[in-house]
C-alpha cells in the first residue's frame, strides 16, 4: 500500500517542501514545521459512513424516498418557489436529515481533534447536515458554504426562528410559521436562486494563510467552492483524502493523494501522526450512547487483546474498503454523466439549486 498516494501523480515531479509525495511525509511536515493553520475543504463524503443517505441511489437515497411525496419533479423540494406554495416535502425531508439522528464520523472528529490542538484555520463544508458542530467545533471556526440547518429564519420578514420550538415542529414533521408575521419558516440552506452566504465571500481567500490544506470528501464540482483549494499559495501541502482524484488535486508537487475509503485515510494520517488513540477518543466522545461509550473506552488488558483489537480494526478497514469502491466506482460513472450535462453551468443562477445539490440539479426542457 505504501506508494498509492502517488501512484497517479507524475513520478517525475520532486516535492519542494515534502521529504515524499506520501502520508508520512505529511505528518513529519507537520511536526518539523510547527504547523499551526490548517484548512479544511468537505463535502457529502465524510457524512456517508454516518448513514445519511446519498440522495441519488435508486432504492435507498432521499430522492427515490421522495417520491411518496407525489412531487412533479423531486429538486422541487428546495425549490425556494415551490417552497412558498408547498413546504410540506420540504419539512418530511428535514425530519428525516435533521440534526440529532447521525453520529459524527471519524472524519468530523479528525477536524475536532486538530482544533482542540490549536491547529484549526478553517473548516470549510458543503454539507448542510451541522455534523461538524455536532464533533464539538466551534461556529465561528466552520464556513457552511451552503448554509446548514443551524438556524432558520422567516421567508419573508426574515426574523430569525427559536431552535428549540424550530426542533419540535420539525420533530413532528409539521411546517414552522413566524411568530412575528406568521410567514414560512425555512433553514438558512441554500436552495436554487438564493446567494452563498456572506460568511464563505469574507473567508474566501483565507487558504492562502494556511500552511496545510486537507480536501475530503468531495467532488470539487460545485463552484465556487470547488476554487478553494486552488486559493492555498504554491508550497503549501495539499492532502486530498478521497475515494477518487479530483479537482487536479495531484497536479502540484507537494500535493499527497490518499485514495479509498475516507475513514480509513483519516485514520492512516492519524496513525501517521501518532495521533490514533487520541483521535479514537475524540470520537468516542461523540457516541451518544453512553454504555457503548464505556465499551468502546474500555481498553484490552493483554498484548493478545491488544493484538486482536488491532487485527479486527484493520480489517474492518478493508472490508470498509473493499465494499464501498464498486458502489462508489458505480456512483462516479452515473455522475460523470450528470456532471458532463451540468458542470459548465453549474454556478450559474439558471441552474438554481447545482451548487447546492449537483445530483439534484433541475434538468433544463
Ligand atoms: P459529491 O459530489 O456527492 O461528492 C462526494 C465525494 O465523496 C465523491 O468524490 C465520492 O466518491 C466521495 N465519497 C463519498 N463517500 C466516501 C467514502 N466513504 N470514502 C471516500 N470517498 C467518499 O458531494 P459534494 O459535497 O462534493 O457535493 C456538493 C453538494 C452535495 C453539497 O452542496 C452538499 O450540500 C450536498 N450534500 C450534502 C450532504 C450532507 O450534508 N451530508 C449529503 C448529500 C449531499
Amino acid at each position: 500500500m505504501g506508494n498509492e498516494e502517488s501512484s497517479i501523480v507524475d513520478e517525475s515531479t520532486r516535492p519542494s517542501v515534502l521529504d515524499a509525495r506520501n502520508i508520512d511525509a505529511v505528518a513529519k511536515y507537520v511536526k518539523d514545521y510547527n504547523v499551526r493553520k490548517v484548512v479544511l475543504m468537505v463535502g457529502a463524503g465524510i457524512s456517508t459512513s454516518a448513514g445519511i443517505p446519498d440522495f441519488r441511489s435508486p432504492d435507498t437515497g432521499l430522492y427515490a424516498n421522495l417520491a411518496f411525496l407525489d412531487l412533479e419533479e423531486p429538486e422541487d423540494v428546495f425549490d425556494i418557489g415551490f417552497f412558498r406554495q408547498n413546504p410540506k416535502p420540504f419539512y418530511a425531508l428535514a425530519h428525516e436529515l435533521y440534526p440529532g439522528r447521525y453520529r459524527p464520523t471519524i472524519a468530523h472528529s479528525f477536524v475536532k481533534l486538530l482544533y482542540n490542538k490549536g491547529m484549526l484555520l478553517k473548516h470549510f463544508t458543503q454539507n448542510i447536515d451541522c455534523l461538524e458542530r455536532q464533533a464539538g467545533l466551534p461556529g465561528d471556526k466552520i464556513v457552511e458554504a451552503h448554509g446548514s440547518f443551524a438556524t432558520q429564519r422567516c421567508i419573508d420578514c426574515k426574523l430569525p426562528f427559536p431552535d428549540d420550538k424550530m426542533h419540535d415542529i420539525v420533530d413532528k414533521a409539521e411546517v414552522p410559521h413566524c411568530l412575528e408575521c406568521n410567514g414560512l419558516v425555512k433553514p438558512d440552506i441554500v436552495f436554487f436562486g438564493e446567494a452563498l452566504p456572506a460568511v464563505f465571500h469574507e473567508n474566501r481567500s483565507l487558504p492562502e494563510e494556511a500552511d496545510l490544506c486537507i480536501v475530503m470528501g468531495t467532488s470539487l464540482t460545485v463552484q465556487p467552492f470547488a476554487s478553494l483549494p486552488s486559493m492555498c499559495r504554491e508550497g503549501t501541502p495539499r492532502v486530498l483524502i478521497n475515494m477518487q482524484r479530483v479537482g487536479g488535486l495531484g497536479s502540484r508537487p507537494d500535493d499527497v493523494l490518499v485514495l479509498g475509503d475516507i475513514d480509513a485515510g483519516v485514520r492512516k494520517f492519524a496513525r501517521a501522526l501518532g495521533w490514533e488513540e487520541e483521535l479514537e477518543a475524540v470520537w468516542q466522545e461523540t457516541n451518544p450512547d453512553p454504555k457503548a461509550r464505556e465499551e468502546e473506552n474500555a481498553s484490552p488488558q493483554t498484548r493478545d487483546e491488544r493484538l486482536r483489537a488491532e487485527i479486527d480494526r484493520l480489517t474492518e478497514d478493508i472490508d470498509r474498503t473493499l465494499g464501498r469502491t464498486d458502489a462508489y466506482q458505480q456512483r462516479v460513472r452515473e455522475r460523470l454523466g450528470d456532471y458532463s450535462d451540468s458542470s459548465s453551468s453549474s454556478s450559474s443562477s439558471e441552474n438554481g439549486l447545482a451548487h447546492v445539490f449537483p445530483h439534484l440539479a433541475r434538468k433544463s426542457h
